[in-house]
């Protein structure tokens, strides 16, 4: 079995994932774009370990890829030698490593440019805030490839972009441009070229800046909620709102509005 997951014999490959910390925001960098930051296993075990290993003063991660691309998806050179049992614990072994990084301590921005692809879409998906600039595109080439998703993009895309185009994308092979990605759902965020980074890491030092718990509660709390009956839902809300406004953190913030000093609503030029 290939599957890291299933054995410990997968070494985290992390000159292949470096992390670099900017206050409280951490950066984590998909570093192989010779293979266009193609995902084999040793580079998924290091996300794994990066996530693992964030320090206690990370407030929020950018994740984003080195080179032209921001992810070429599956390093389809393993899957040449793969049987079904492999197949299905290379799967989990995503599954581990994107559940670590989206129901972790703190929300993931990515910055997305060029190749957002195959699995490099999966990984996207993963993450709480995208960020695209106008070289990304974003395809699911493993229709043609006569294979199928294997990350979770059958779980989490259509819940971005809606089954409809999924099923679209992966039975002609359509790809979406920058634009039309972030018109349907695919990022939140379209920047020039260039400027993924950049916009990424404004929005990560401003999330980082919300109260933890606050931050905590909505990357648990919202997609569980958004699975839950109505009346489940208000009764995790409510819970959720509780533990987040006795937060002492929450007090001040709320006095400091109170008293003047705290920030008002304002308008904002660009979102
Ligand atoms: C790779 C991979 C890869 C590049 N696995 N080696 N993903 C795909 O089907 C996408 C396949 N890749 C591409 O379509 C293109 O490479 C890109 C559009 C991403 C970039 O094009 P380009 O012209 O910048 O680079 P390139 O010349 O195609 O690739 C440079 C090298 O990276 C080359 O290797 P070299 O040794 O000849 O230099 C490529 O072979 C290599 N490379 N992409 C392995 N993906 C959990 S299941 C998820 C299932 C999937 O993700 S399926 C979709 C896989």
């Amino acid at each position: 079995m290939s599957s890291f997951h299933s054995q410990t014999s997968v070494v985290p490959s992390l000159d292949e994932v470096q992390i670099e910390h900017r206050g409280a925001v951490s950066l984590i960098r998909l570093s192989r774009p010779r293979k266009r930051n193609a995902i084999n296993d040793g580079l998924m075990a290091a996300i794994g370990q990066r996530i693992a290993e964030l320090p206690a003063s990370t407030g929020a991660v950018v994740l984003y890829g080195e080179g032209e691309h921001f992810c070429a998806g599956l390093d389809l050179g393993e899957l040449k030698d793969r049987d079904a049992v492999d197949g299905l614990h290379h799967s989990r072994s995503w599954y581990y490593v994107l559940r670590e990084l989206e129901q972790g301590r703190v929300p993931v921005i990515a910055a997305l440019h060029g190749a957002v692809v195959g699995g490099g879409l999966e990984l996207a998906a993963a993450c709480h805030l995208r960020v695209a600039d106008e070289s990304a595109f974003f395809a699911l080439p493993e229709g043609s490839r006569g294979i199928f998703v294997g990350g979770g993009g059958s779980v989490r895309l259509p819940k971005l972009i809606g089954a409809h185009r999924m099923l679209d994308m992966m039975l002609t092979g359509r790809v979406y441009n920058a634009a039309d990605g972030v018109g349907i759902g695919m990022a939140q965020y379209l920047v020039p070229t260039g400027q993924a980074l950049a916009k990424a890491l404004e929005l990560a030092e401003r999330v980082a800046a919300n109260a933890p718990m606050t931050n905590y509660a909505l990357i648990h709390g919202l997609p569980r909620i958004a699975e839950q009956p109505a009346d489940h839902g208000f009764l995790t809300e409510s819970m959720l709102a509780a533990l987040a406004q006795s937060a002492p953190e929450a007090k001040a913030r709320v006095r400091a509005f109170l008293d003047g000093s705290g920030p008002k609503v304002k308008v904002q030029s660009k979102p």
